[in-house]
């Protein structure tokens, strides 16, 4: 195996990348290896379907599939064997079927179909050890000692990048909204990849053009979220239990708590949130139902102490899933795209297993004596409703800066940057949040300015587009550029959704992004000087020396 697609790649070595048997995240080396054939069959497929779509016939069962299937390989999403051996299979069908698409439209049309090398032409071995013996292949770092550390990193860089903007776009997928232009352009990112593009500046061009992609597939998500569910309205969500049966929804798929929302309706049965599934609270058609009791527990990486402790089933939906303990191991179950050996996997929203676990096992004895709460719901629908409230306090002095501080969470050392930047933030300022990071800080008193709390949630890490529309919104109402705002930018870093977000941010012209608190490992130094000079990229440094520097500006 060889992966460095995440923040907790191994650095011990003289370049970073966990090489095996099994990666920081706990992946062993067979499973990355399958997740590496997977994309080289996905590429396959989109070569052929890049090429029916330019043709007019579009497969977008085949592009919903590419999108989920890349999901899957994102760090801390699936971590079974069994299925990616199962989803090559499958690829292969579909590359198939593209593939017979594509020279049908090609025939109608006049012309000679082609036929394509490369994973378009890949045979999977039938033997499970042989098959797996095919990575070395296709590994990420291929073609190194031709073509150097600088062009892996930038195919790396579009790789990862994609595996963001396809879990978003599945996302989007699963609530019916889809878009030929994110379909198309993930076809076409992929198709290019296959050719094992050599050109840094062009490789680099792209991955900006990649940042442009995701912004579609973050605005379709918002559009789908919100169409579905409503605009996230300001919300208390109680942060203690109450008395009763229970169970635990993790990860960021909304379509999944709403169907359990459904199944567990009238049963007695209390839905809490976990990590990344707490702004559920504020969409209101998910906070209509009583029974979403409350959250529950922190960020992914504690999450081996909090299913110990919760006492009923519990749902990953999505990143971020980490080795289950004995503890629970026998009342978690994965759902989508998310996978570990010998844990219950329950497909097509039929969550009976679920509920029969939930009610077996104690609940909540009692309800908590002290009730405790976080406030969540400040979406771009809530934050510019009051936008001229927020406009008049920045011109009357009262607020004075604003910090975007979010993204990932995660175990590696140094995120309490993140922490000391939102608590070190001066009181005349506004602390956006976002992502699963926002559980450095969210359980802190930050007052309130200007009559608007000073702490804003703008959701979960899916929910970027609300940051970009209020970061837009603002520069519109001071007739300035965003690089001209009072505001601050810090990116916390762990998985490719943060790395599609970064390209997003450098696609919109936004200099000075603070990110950390490392920097990716597929980047070296000539690309991060690359990054530095063109895009002003900082990596997150000491907090009170960044905060004064942010604050000089206002
Ligand atoms: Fe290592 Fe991250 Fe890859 Fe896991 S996902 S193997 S921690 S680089
Ligand atoms: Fe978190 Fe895994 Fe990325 Fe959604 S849950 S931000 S790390």
């Amino acid at each position: 195996m060889f992966c460095y697609q995440c923040e907790q790649t191994d650095r011990t070595g003289a370049t970073p990348g966990c090489a095996g048997p099994i990666g920081n995240c706990g992946k062993d080396s067979p499973t990355s290896d399958l997740q590496d054939l997977l994309i080289h069959a996905v590429k396959g497929i989109s070569q052929y379907a890049a090429k029916a779509r330019a043709l007019g016939d579009p497969d977008d069962e085949a592009a919903a599939f590419v999108l989920y299937a890349l999901f899957t390989t994102l760090t801390n999403v699936n971590f079974n064997p069994t299925r990616f051996a199962a989803l090559i299979q499958l690829a292969v069908g579909v590359r198939n079927r593209t593939r017979d698409r594509y020279e049908r439209a090609a025939r109608a049309a006049g012309q000679q179909p082609e036929t394509l090398t490369g994973p378009a032409a890949w045979a999977p071995a039938a033997d499970p050890g042989a098959l797996v013996g095919q990575a070395s292949g296709v590994r990420v770092d291929i073609g190194l000692p031709l073509v150097g550390p600088e062009v892996v990193g930038l195919r790396s860089l579009h790789l990862y990048a994609l595996k963001g903007i396809c879990a978003y776009a599945h996302h989007a997928d699963v609530l019916g909204r889809r878009s030929a232009e994110v379909l198309g352009g993930v076809e076409d990112a992929l198709a290019y990849l296959a050719g094992e593009p050599t050109d840094p500046a062009e490789l680099l061009e792209r991955a900006v053009g990649l940042g442009r992609l995701n912004l579609a597939a973050i605005e379709l998500l918002d559009a789908a979220n919100t169409g579905t569910y409503g605009p996230q309205r300001p919300t208390a969500v109680r942060t203690t239990p109450v008395a009763g049966k229970a169970v635990l929804v993790s990860g960021h798929d909304l379509r999944d708590l709403e169907a359990l929302l459904v199944q567990t309706r009238g049963q007695g049965i209390n839905v809490y949130t976990h990590g990344e599934m707490l702004p559920a609270h504020a969409y209101p058609l998910l906070k209509a139902h009583p029974h979403l009791a409350g959250n529950y527990g922190g960020a992914w990486q504690d999450q081996q102490r909090d299913f110990a402790a919760f006492p009923g089933p519990v749902l990953m939906t999505s990143n971020c899933v980490i080795e289950p303990h004995a503890a629970y191991r026998r009342r978690i179950f994965t759902a989508g795209p998310v996978g570990w050996p010998g844990v219950r996997h329950l497909a097509d929203h039929d969550f009976r297993p679920l509920i029969q676990a939930a009610h077996a096992l104690p609940g909540f004895p009692e309800t908590a004596a002290e009730e405790e709460a976080v406030t969540v719901g400040f979406g771009r629908d809530a934050v510019l409703a009051v936008a001229d409230q927020v406009v008049h306090a920045v011109r009357q002095g009262d607020i004075r800066h604003f910090f975007l501080i979010g993204g990932c969470d995660g175990p590696t050392p140094g995120r309490d940057y993140y922490t000391d930047l939102a608590l070190g933030a001066p009181r005349d300022s506004v602390v956006l949040t976002l992502g699963c990071a926002k559980y450095r800080f969210n359980r802190h008193d930050f007052g309130e300015i200007a009559g608007l709390p000073r702490l804003l949630d703008l959701g979960q890490c899916n929910d970027t587009y609300s940051a970009i529309r209020i970061a837009t919104a603002l520069a519109d109402a001071f007739e300035c550029d965003i690089n001209d705002l009072p505001l601050t930018l810090a990116l916390s870093w762990t998985e490719q959704k943060a790395v599609a977000v970064l390209l997003t941010l450098l696609a919109l012209g936004i200099r000075d992004i603070h990110l950390g608190p490392s920097l990716p490992g597929f980047l070296t130094p000539a690309l991060v000087d690359e990054l530095v000079k063109r895009f002003g990229l900082r990596v997150a440094g000491d907090p009170a020396a960044d905060l004064a520097t942010a604050l000089e500006r206002t």
